[in-house]
């Protein structure tokens, strides 16, 4: 007649367990949400980086769920709880003024090896309408070429400083380069100068603001062609050979190598670790697949970064224009390849 247990009458919980074993088995649930709580919270604490992070990372990840199109003044923010930086999500206003208060200096790092210093020009003069308006900016431009590097009229505060480096005969060891230059020039100029570090692609040009919001110990940008890919389809080094390599089962999120940044402190140890990395390869007879970029993503796989900027901050017009970007603030210049490439 009973097929189901109907509260109040049966005698289920009562009738099965002694009033001793129902108390034993509530403690020992309590105990075990107590213990998994101060593991969860401890994990974080033993990390040598100020950037904190969840090592349950593997677990949570729903990558493609964090970038629905934003909406007006939803903070969006990581796993590890770094914001995501889109247009209508930060106050600029209030930003603008507690960085001018900090009195802050940015460097924008730029090379501009062989023939690629005819993107200076146009580089130069979107980034005087665009980039850190208000705030000191120092250009650092990297060059085998220096007497091309055109004269730009700057605003006030701004400067130009021009760095003559060799040149590498293969491009991959152009690209590569960076990081150990990088590396050599935070420690002996970058630290003595500004607070904060940029490196962007020199093909490229400014087309919307770019200001202190994007400004955090350290901060990396979601590649615009992979924002909405599933992580199995990013392209990370997959050759364990490499010192770059990432198994399929970590990242979050898979990093332009051409929108980067962060104090000098955090950016000297970035191109330390990837300046250490490549030349390991190089002894192992292996570049990894995007040189620097491979590189880059492996580390801030380890290495949270503390601001993530959304695809806004590195665009290509040849990825078309879908509705979740508001700005296309730095966009790729299209290059001839052929051309521009080596000679
Ligand atoms: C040359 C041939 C192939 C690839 C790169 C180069 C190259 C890169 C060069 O001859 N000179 C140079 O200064 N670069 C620097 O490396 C530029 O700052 C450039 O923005 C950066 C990355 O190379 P890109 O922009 O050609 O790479 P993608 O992935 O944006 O096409
Ligand atoms: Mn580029």
């Amino acid at each position: 007649m009973y097929l189901f247990f109907i509260p109040g009458k049966g005698r289920w919980v009562k009738g099965c367990f002694t009033k001793h074993n129902l108390y034993v088995m509530s403690c020992t649930i309590v105990l075990c949400f107590s213990l998994s709580y101060f593991w969860n919270m401890s994990n974080g604490t033993w990390q040598n980086t100020p950037v904190k992070m969840y090592n349950t990372m593997r677990m949570t990840y729903k990558n493609p769920e964090l970038l629905k199109p934003p909406r007006n003044d939803v903070l969006m923010v990581t796993p590890w709880l770094a914001p995501i930086i889109w247009d209508g999500t930060y106050n600029l206003e209030i930003l603008n003024e507690q960085f001018r208060q900090r009195n802050v200096t940015t460097g924008l790092a730029v090379f501009a090896i062989k023939k690629y210093v005819v993107f200076l020009k146009k580089f130069l003069e979107t980034a005087e309408m665009y980039f850190m308006v208000g705030h000191k900016v120092n250009y650092y431009i990297f060059t085998d070429r220096p007497q091309d590097v055109p004269e730009v009229a700057l605003r006030e505060g701004r400067k130009v400083v021009v760095l003559q480096i060799q040149n590498y005969s293969r491009w991959q060891e152009i690209c590569l380069r960076r990081m150990e230059v990088m590396n050599h020039f935070s420690q002996q100029l970058f630290i003595n100068e500004v607070s904060y570090l940029v490196s962007a692609d020199i093909d490229m040009r400014f087309n919307d603001e770019v200001g202190v919001e994007i400004l955090s110990d350290l901060f990396g940008t979601i590649h615009p062609g992979f924002y909405a890919a599933e992580r199995r389809s990013f392209t990370y080094e997959r050759r364990p050979a490499s010192q770059a390599y990432v198994p399929h089962d970590e990242g979050d999120f898979y990093y332009a190598g051409a929108f980067f940044g962060g104090t000098v402190k955090e950016i000297y140890k970035l191109t330390k670790k990837c300046h250490e990395g490549i030349m390991m390869d190089k002894k192992n007879g292996i570049e990894a697949v995007w040189q620097e970029e491979s590189h880059l993503n492996k580390y801030f796989i380890y290495h949270k970064p503390t601001k993530v900027l959304s695809p806004e901050y590195v665009w290509d017009d040849n990825l078309g224009r879908p509705n979740i970007l508001r700005k296309r603030r730095f966009l790729a210049v299209p290059k001839n390849h052929a051309a521009i490439r080596n000679k």
